[in-house]
């Protein structure tokens, strides 16, 4: 199969980059009857956080520049957006996704991501992945590498992404080469 990569920069036209994940919808936790107005107060802000989970990298040939890193947010209980992501591995990051139309590889730019209160936004090879762009040093297998994702209405969230070893014949976990 050719493979032919491109990016679409969508210059002035947001909106149309813009993705609503607003798959995986969860119902509201309901409190306990009796329990006190400060213990709410707490229980709501923490439900307020999304949360982050399954942070990882494919392992990269160390001449890649550029590599992948995939995570899954789960949103918490208010609506927020998805500004950007940085990370001390890499020059830049920025938010892409990838498709497959007519045997085509496209990637667009994603500058924002949108989320609906719990929502979960899943980053996946052959998806939605966070390009790491220029590449500060190779990563091997079992390295860590801290995420910073940047939320607008909670701020900033770091995690800890796992570098996993690529599996042999498994789909390009991100298309290393652009
Ligand atoms: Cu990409």
């Amino acid at each position: 199969m050719k493979m032919v990569m491109a990016v679409l920069l969508v210059a002035g036209a947001l909106e149309a980059a813009v993705v609503n994940a607003a798959v995986g919808q969860e119902g509201k936790s309901a409190m306990p009857a009796g329990t006190t107005k400060l213990a709410k107060n707490k229980a709501d802000a923490a439900t307020l956080l999304p949360v982050i989970s399954n942070a990882w990298i494919s392992e990269a040939p160390p001449v890649a520049r550029n590599n992948a890193a995939f995570v899954t947010v789960k949103n918490g209980a208010r609506q927020d957006v998805l500004l950007g992501v940085e990370t001390p591995a890499a020059e830049t990051a920025e938010f892409h996704q990838m498709s497959m139309a007519g045997g085509i590889m496209r990637m667009l730019y994603l500058p924002v991501i949108n989320l609906a209160p719990h929502a979960v936004l899943a980053f996946a090879p052959g998806g939605r992945h966070m390009m790491l762009i220029n590449m500060k040093q190779p990563l091997k297998a079992g390295d860590t590498v801290p995420l910073t994702l940047k939320f607008r209405n909670a701020g900033l969230i770091t995690v800890q992404a796992e570098v996993r070893a690529m599996e042999v014949g498994a789909a390009p976990a991100g298309h290393a080469s652009h």
